[in-house]
């Protein structure tokens, strides 16, 4: 079997660190016990070859010899069904799997990823926009706290789907705005310290500090 190879920018800025998206491939693959190796595309002066294989000019995404594939939730899919740890075989976890992922990408990342565009910009300007997205944003967590109250993990044992919905609430939890959501904090809480993430968080850490020696030399 080739080795998987999980393409992320060669340098970001201290504050994406840590969440850059190749986490969510790297935990998975860590989680499975896949082998792959990390190669970087520029993140300065984005050029063609890169926007044929992201065509947004983002990362990840994901080489299996003579396949490219990118978007993290399809990515995850596609492991998903190279790897019984990370989504269950029988039927109704695989829908719930499926239908969480779904739900993680385009109901609360949706909401949550502009709001915190303005947590990082440090808008605080009231105006009616941003109240919009405020209430959103909180009955997303709302609804979560509901369901997070009544199980461990989302398709009943560890998968995929856990692994985009914690990474998208971690971003919440980054400024301090899961203080009322007990549940979202213990999940988050239960994913980032499975060793997996552990060894992936690392290892984006690392690969970025080694940039910077890098880029300083
Ligand atoms: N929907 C995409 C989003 C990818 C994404 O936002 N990537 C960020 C890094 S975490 C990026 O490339 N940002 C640079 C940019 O948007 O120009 C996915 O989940 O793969």
């Amino acid at each position: 079997m080739s080795k998987f190879i999980v393409t992320t920018f060669d340098w970001v800025p201290d504050v994406p660190r840590g969440y850059v998206r190749d986490i969510r491939l790297r935990w998975a693959l860590e989680e499975a016990g896949l082998p792959y190796d990390v190669a970087s595309t520029p993140f300065e002066n984005r050029k063609d070859p890169h926007f044929s294989k992201q065509p947004f000019g983002q990362v990840p995404w994901l080489t299996d010899g003579d396949v490219t594939i990118f978007e993290s939730g399809a990515i995850l899919l596609y492991l998903a069904e190279r790897s019984n740890a990370l989504m269950p075989r029988e039927e109704q976890g695989r829908i719930e799997t499926i239908e969480w992922l779904f739900a993680a990408l385009n109901s609360v990342e949706m909401a949550t990823v502009p709001w915190s565009i303005f947590m990082f910009s440090g808008d605080t300007a009231d105006t009616p926009g941003r109240k919009s997205l405020d209430d959103f944003v909180a009955s997303r967590l709302l609804h979560m706290e509901q369901v997070l109250t009544k199980r461990e993990w989302l398709a009943g044992e560890f998968s995929v789907a856990d692994i985009v919905m914690s990474d998208a609430l971690r971003l919440v939890d980054r400024f301090n705005s899961l203080e009322e959501h007990e549940a979202c904090r213990e999940y988050i809480s239960r994913a980032t310290n499975r060793p997996a993430f552990l060894k992936a968080y690392k290892d984006q850490i690392e690969f970025y500090a080694s940039a910077d020696t890098k880029r300083n030399a």
